[in-house]
């Protein structure tokens, strides 16, 4: 770049913003469609109250998230339920309530397990279990004291809270194992795309069949979305996982973290970080409105071995951030909205010792959403994201002042 371009480009931009970004005085977003990301309370304000409980879904609108997120398992009888897995151990008091005569062994996306399953209890056994908090570190005293909801009370709560706070609650529902609940549904007698066909039809009672409902379906999973692309108009995002990141930043895909599970059934080799490649995001395109993938895939961070903390421990906090790694620029430019998860103030925060300042930075580049254990910590972040960076503000003042000059040479 030559010595008199920089100042060039610099000052077109300045002036680009002054007329865009001025009187409203906002930052712009670099977004899919310009317009602020939305906060999504994953599992509810799970990092304060037990996972998947109105409690948590309530205490997360509280928080002002703009998106309730509840994943769904399916009862022995055919209920929709708000679980993170089909196990119930984890996070319920289901071994202090039925014996061990209830557990069974299920394959689950290829993994033998051992466990009390939802499909195996009725709607009316599940509401006499209470949710637990399954993270020793996080608060255990609301343990025992919340029912397990079902996915007509998840969507009451957000209506009911949108009319009560006059803000639109949008809820994001996940299909958990659509493989695994297919093979349930069949034992059972019902359909093959019964899960996916109860949600569709619970979603368009609620809310119409329209992509303008406040709702996102999402999904591991890539068969259950292109079949649920042909039944509805419902948002659409396809999350992407991994097993782990490498110190290098580059992705580990150990199995079963290395595709989608119908990719693994159907003998379909690509994996999730192959649907993130330029050809990857256009197959996502045909069917899906957005991707969600796990955060390591957005931001390359390296252990390069520097405390940078201080605190005398080399954690994934230390790690350096190399920056975008242009997959947040090349979803956007297949059309795709992108939601990074799991953003939480007590683990997991790579290159980033604040929890707050790592979701501002995503914010920044042009995340959509972000999904996070403790939403009010995403919308401090959205809220400071939201005020333009010092450079920036010199920028628009700059750029008042070039049209301010502008305007007296063309007065003169
Ligand atoms: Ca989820
Ligand atoms: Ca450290």
């Amino acid at each position: 770049m030559s010595t008199t371009s920089l100042p060039l480009a610099r000052l077109t931009l300045a002036a680009a913003c002054a007329a865009a970004c001025l009187p409203a005085g906002a930052v712009t977003w670099n977004t899919l469609n310009g317009q602020a990301p939305i906060i999504i309370g994953h599992r509810g304000a799970s990092g304060y109250v037990p996972e998947h409980t109105l409690a948590s879904y309530a205490k997360a609108i509280q928080q002002g998230a703009h998106y309730i997120e509840p994943d769904l398992v399916l009862t022995r009888d055919g209920h929709l339920i708000a679980r993170h897995e089909p196990v119930l151990d984890g996070t319920t008091d289901v071994s202090a309530k039925f014996g061990a005569d209830r557990r069974s062994t299920r394959m689950v996306d290829g993994v033998s397990t051992t466990a009390y399953f939802a499909d195996t209890f009725t709607l009316a056994e599940i509401k006499t279990l209470r949710a637990i908090q399954p993270t020793a570190s996080r608060d255990q005293s609301l343990n025992g004291l919340y029912e397990i909801p079902t996915l007509d009370e998840v969507i009451n709560l957000a209506k009911t809270q949108s009319a009560a706070t006059g803000r639109t609650i949008g809820i994001y529902p996940e299909l958990k194992h659509s493989t695994y609940t297919k093979q349930q549904s069949l034992a059972a007698g019902r359909s093959a795309t019964y899960f996916e066909d109860t949600l569709v039809s619970k979603l368009h009672a609620a809310y119409g069949n329209t992509q303008n409902a406040p709702v996102f379906i999402q999904s591991f999973e890539s068969a259950n979305l292109q079949y649920l692309n042909g039944q509805t108009d419902i948002k659409l995002v396809q999350l992407v996982d991994a097993n782990d990141v490498r110190a290098d930043g580059s992705m580990d895909l150990t199995p079963p973290y290395d595709r989608p599970y119908d990719f693994t059934v159907a003998g379909d080799p690509r994996t999730f970080a192959d649907l993130l490649t330029p050809q990857g995001l256009a197959f996502v395109a045909t069917y899906a409105d957005g991707v969600g993938p796990w955060k390591p895939y957005l931001v390359k961070t390296v252990d390069d071995g520097v405390d940078r903390d201080g605190d005398g421990k080399l954690t994934v906090k230390d790690r350096r951030v190399d920056g975008s790694t242009g997959i947040i620029e090349a979803a956007h430019e297949a059309g795709l909205q992108v939601h990074a998860y799991t953003f939480r103030n007590d683990s997991g925060g790579y290159g980033f010792a604040d929890p707050q300042a790592e979701m501002e930075y995503y914010l920044r580049l042009g995340v959509d959403g972000v999904f996070t254990d403790f939403p009010d910590t995403g919308v401090a972040a959205l809220a400071a994201a939201a005020v333009p960076e010092p450079e920036t503000y010199a920028l628009m003042l700059g750029g008042l002042a070039v049209v301010g000059w502008v305007a007296r040479r063309r007065r003169g």
